[in-house]
């Protein structure tokens, strides 16, 4: 700011400031960096090179080139816990000034409007890591669901973005992570459309460990260690309690869960669809035209029913699949982006998934086996030979298919419905609306056979009504069998209660 004598507002004054020092860099001999503490922003000037991190710098405000600059004189870098502790300071005082957008969700009922309050935050947390320059990393699930989340993300602010293609965040991946922002100060995380089950504890644990906040937009139904490990836990699965917002409401046990009650699928309101709305709290509600059709993306990719879609809808989702399934690790976001824009080079994908989906339905006619166990019907097909690893369709995808056509001779007689899929490495499962009625859920069937088969069955997860679980190589078809004797059970006992 300007005086009228032509001296910038603080010139010459003495101060301190103790902030987040961030694009230090060397030019001509001099150390050039910005330092903030989330109000007051600076740019320092020294001889020596700054670090990255948190400092406590003094010096002199001056002027150069037409900006308030701080020569500093003396720089103290502040290191370990008392580093972390000024930073969440910081953070915390610069999230304070970020306005949120009270808007109404896109679907409002109970589930949406006690969730508000998570969705305002993570788009605090978002807007807030932006205001202080801090790195953002989001990993995203690899398919419709994951893809159109992240899209809608990236259009609040700049990250960077890698495809997740595993529902478990390994401690592997965790460690790709750790090589990524182990230099960063107080990076965010972003964990999406996956990482609710226990089986990713380890790995956010060591996100967290690293000095990284942690925050998982999931949908998937969450063990108990997410809460204890993420900054900020986003899941229809825990949502405050509306007479109460003290106190949350939460447990592996899914009667006492009062999402679960009052929809009965937590999992119906996808993570893409929970992203637009952390994009629109944070500011993107007056750009609809972009954010909101990715949330129909999103319902379309994991079929949800909470919105309307539209066979274009269905489309889109169906490319973004397509393409997620042969795109690796790294940033394609903007890949995606493209293809959507281009009609010509979208329509031959289209067309090609839809054949692929086809030519392997057809051949899945040949294998598959139907039976009836206690008034259910159930189809295992052997999807080793068909499923081809990294390429599309997946093992779900096929399973979906033959499971929609079966479904359609099932729905005119209200017949529960499994579909069984086997075969390399994993099973998957497919459920009606019928069967999750008489108390055939997905998601119970592998717990259970996580249970019976502890030695077969690796991790695995997912909704009442589509599921799979890793297993031991070779026993798949065991694994399978097992899941019919199961699915016996749960029938059985729930015509006792
Ligand atoms: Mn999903």
């Amino acid at each position: 700011m300007h005086r009228s004598d032509g001296m910038m507002l603080g010139e010459g004054q003495e101060i301190e400031i103790t902030g987040i020092i961030m694009r230090s860099q060397m030019i001509r001999g001099q150390s050039i960096a910005t330092i903030t503490n989330g109000n007051e922003t600076y740019k320092v000037i020294g001889k020596e090179p700054l670090a990255n991190g948190i400092a406590k710098v003094s010096g002199i405000l001056g002027e150069s080139e037409g900006e308030t600059v701080l020569y500093a004189n003396s720089v103290e870098t502040i290191f370990g816990d008392l580093a972390k502790n000024e930073c969440k300071k910081i953070a915390e005082g610069a999230g304070k000034t970020i306005p949120i957008m009270d808007i109404e969700p896109l679907v409002t009922d109970e589930i949406m409007n006690a969730l508000k309050p998570k969705i305002a935050e993570a788009a605090r947390k978002i807007l807030t890591a932006r205001k202080l320059g801090r790195f953002i990393l989001l990993r995203f699930h690899g398919d419709a669901d994951g893809v159109s989340g992240a899209m809608a993300l990236t259009k609040l602010c700049r990250m960077y973005a890698i495809q997740q293609n595993s529902a478990v965040y390994s401690v592997k991946d965790a460690m790709k992570d750790l090589a990524q922002i182990h230099y960063e100060t107080m990076p965010l995380v972003i964990i999406l459309d996956f990482g609710s089950s226990d089986e990713s504890a380890e790995g956010i644990q060591l996100l967290k460990a690293s000095g990284a906040e942690v925050l998982v937009i999931d949908h998937h139904p969450c063990g108990e260690k997410i809460k204890k490990n993420s900054d900020l836990f986003v899941s229809p699965w825990i949502v405050d309690d509306a007479q109460n917002a003290e106190h949350e409401t939460f447990g592996p046990e899914p009667k006492t869960l009062n999402a679960k009650q009052k929809t009965g699928d937590p999992s119906q309101y996808p993570a893409g669809y929970l992203a637009v709305e952390v994009a629109r709290a944070g500011g993107l509600n007056n750009e609809n035209y972009e954010v909101e059709p990715l949330s129909r993306i999103s319902c379309a990719g994991d079929k949800s029913g909470i919105m309307k879609i539209d066979e274009k809808d269905k489309e889109r989702a169906l490319v973004l699949d397509y393409m997620a399934s042969y795109s690796g690790f790294g940033n394609n976001l903007d890949f995606y982006e493209n293809i959507m824009k281009k009609p010509e080079l979208f329509q031959s994908m289209l067309l090609q998934a839809k054949e692929k989906i086809e030519q392997i339905y057809e051949s899945v006619g040949k294998t598959a086996k139907i039976t009836e166990e206690s008034g259910i019907k159930i189809v295992s097909i052997d999807l080793e030979k068909l499923a081809k690893k990294h390429e599309f369709p997946s093992k779900g995808k096929i399973a979906t298919r033959v499971f929609e056509s079966t479904q359609h001779e099932c729905s005119n007689t209200g017949k529960p419905l499994v579909v069984i899929g086997y075969g390399g490495g994993s099973v998957v499962f497919r459920v009606n609306e019928d069967a999750v009625a008489r108390g055939i859920e997905a998601n119970r069937i592998i717990e259970q056979i996580k249970e019976s088969m502890p030695d077969f069955a690796e991790t695995g997860g997912g909704h009442a009504k589509a599921a799979s679980v890793r297993v031991r190589d070779g026993f798949e078809q065991n694994v399978a069998k097992e899941a019919v004797e199961i699915i016996k059970r749960l029938v059985g006992s729930k015509s006792i209660s």
